[in-house]
């Protein structure tokens, strides 16, 4: 009699498990698919040691993706941002990875989320255009080329 409950219960788990792994297999979900748009920078002023980028990150996948880190030999540093306002002050945070969930965008604009350059090896000059490195946990490396406006200047 002991031993009855037991063997239900192993029955029951064994079934759980069978069909967890059926539902892994289902071929539905495409794998995340990033996509980068309006990506720019602003000029900076001479001896500025940092500079920000924004730009729009597109999720056209059905996995979550996440940007792990930026990199570039345009600065010592470069590294996600968010700013919010405290007191008064607007402040810049460092965001450790920045989540892209499925089938969504996410913007980094003036004021909100943007990748910082800090420790800039020269400024950034109205007219060129940089290139950086984002690296995706899902989706790996991606290469973006970004236009350099000039002051007060928007795309
Ligand atoms: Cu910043």
């Amino acid at each position: 009699m002991l031993r009855l409950p037991r063997f239900i219960l192993l029955l029951a788990f064994g079934s759980l498990s069978l069909a967890a792994c059926s539902q892994d297999e289902a071929p539905s979900q495409s794998p995340a698919k990033i996509e980068i748009s309006e990506a720019w920078a602003r000029e900076t002023p001479q001896g500025a040691p940092n500079a920000a980028l924004y730009l729009t990150i597109a999720n056209e996948g059905d996995i979550d993706d996440r940007l792990l880190s930026v990199a570039t030999d345009l600065a010592a540093h470069a590294g996600i941002h968010s700013t919010s306002e405290e007191d008064g002050m607007m402040r810049m945070r460092s965001v450790e990875a920045l989540r892209i969930p499925a089938r969504e965008t996410i913007s980094l604009a003036p004021g909100a989320l943007h990748i910082m350059l800090m420790g800039l090896e020269k400024p950034l000059v109205k007219g060129d255009e940089i290139s950086i490195n984002l690296i995706f946990e899902e989706s790996g490396e991606q290469m973006i080329r970004i236009p350099v406006l000039g002051m007060g200047e928007r795309p």
